[in-house]
């Protein structure tokens, strides 16, 4: 397609916030992209002179676009995310707009409901912490780790069961393990036991995990008082979204001894993590990696340009998102 420079009038994709190297160089280098300024003072100069011609945005989870970008870009007709989960682009504003929005759902399940198991697994099974009490020279000096709690048989319960969820929910069946879930609506011909409420979930089970979508419709839902059902000996494992938990709530409950350990891939400020689960041999921290893999981060680049050019050439979408009535995803 054009370089920059060369139809300066026909640059009308616009990356914005930080992607993936290699597709971030497919954006300029095949579709001639503009990248958005991050400085309030040179985006707003580059949205008053090129604003009108953007017709798709590339961005990312991270990032999103909304309701005043949109504002800024007359002409948009699609926001295309770099990942499942889109709650930082504002869906509403964009149906209001006819603007389109993509998602690459699918391409990642399997390597998120990896995670989830394995972070399910280091967290009580403490391998993590094992292998830091190994490498500090601790077992030659105070001898075998403690003992901690089985994996296989327990009862889980999962807070959204979409894909993701389902996909977990499968691999933890061959662990021998009760699947019981919560969801907005309960799913059609699961085999699975529906909770009316998170409480009523998490009283029932050894582990909660989240898995549903984040945005306002799920904000909070893993709240004090569910943390407080899931109980000192509950565990908390999140792959989703750090919104759907109360963060303040949990790590209380994580210092105090109200629940046996979490395990989390995501948390509300990214990439900030609260400094009092440094200490804690309970909890595993992972920097949201879960779809983290060479494999699944090039299927999202993949899908992500099937995407561009679906709506460059047709003005359709392939994986277009909808407003959820069930918020999993
Ligand atoms: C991505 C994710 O790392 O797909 C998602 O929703 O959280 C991850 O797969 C992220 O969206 C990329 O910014």
């Amino acid at each position: 397609m054009s370089s920059p420079g060369h139809h300066q009038q026909h640059r009308s994709v616009l990356q914005v916030g930080p992607l993936k190297p290699s597709l971030s160089r497919t954006l300029v280098d095949d579709y001639a992209a503009w990248v958005l300024p991050e400085a309030t003072a040179e985006r707003d100069a580059f949205l008053t002179a090129n604003g009108a011609d953007i017709t798709a945005a590339v961005t990312s989870g991270r990032t999103g676009v909304d309701a005043d970008l949109m504002d800024a870009l007359p002409n948009l007709g699609a926001v295309i995310n770099f990942g499942v989960g889109y709650d930082t682009t504002d869906v509403e504003a964009a149906e209001a707009r006819g603007v389109g929005v993509s998602n690459t759902p699918d391409v990642l399940t399997d390597c998120v409901a990896d995670t989830a198991v394995g972070l399910m697994i280091d967290t009580m099974r403490h391998f993590s912490a094992s292998d830091r009490y190994v490498r500090a020279g601790r077992w030659p000096v105070d001898g075998n780790y403690p003992l901690t709690r089985q994996v296989s048989n327990t009862r889980v319960g999962f807070i959204g069961l979409g894909r993701i969820g389902k996909a977990i929910a499968q691999r933890l069946t061959a662990f021998g393990c009760t699947i019981s879930y919560h969801n907005r609506n309960r799913v059609a011909d699961s085999p699975y036991s529906y909770a009316a409420s998170p409480v009523e979930l998490a009283h029932g089970v050894d582990v909660l995990v989240v898995a549903a979508a984040g945005g306002d419709g799920t904000r909070g839902l893993v709240s004090r008082e569910v943390l407080d059902a899931l109980g000192p000996q509950g565990y908390l494992i999140n792959i989703a979204r750090g919104s759907v938990v109360d963060q303040d709530a949990l790590v209380e409950a994580l210092v105090n001894g109200g629940l046996a350990g979490a395990g989390l891939d995501v948390f509300t400020d990214e990439p900030e993590v609260p400094d009092e689960l440094f200490a804690l041999d309970n909890v595993v921290l992972l920097p949201h990696v879960g779809s983290g893999t060479v494999e699944t981060r090039a299927a999202m680049e993949a899908l992500t340009l099937r995407n561009l050019d679906s709506f460059l050439t047709t003005g359709e979408l392939v994986t277009p998102v909808r407003q959820p009535s069930v918020p999993a995803n």
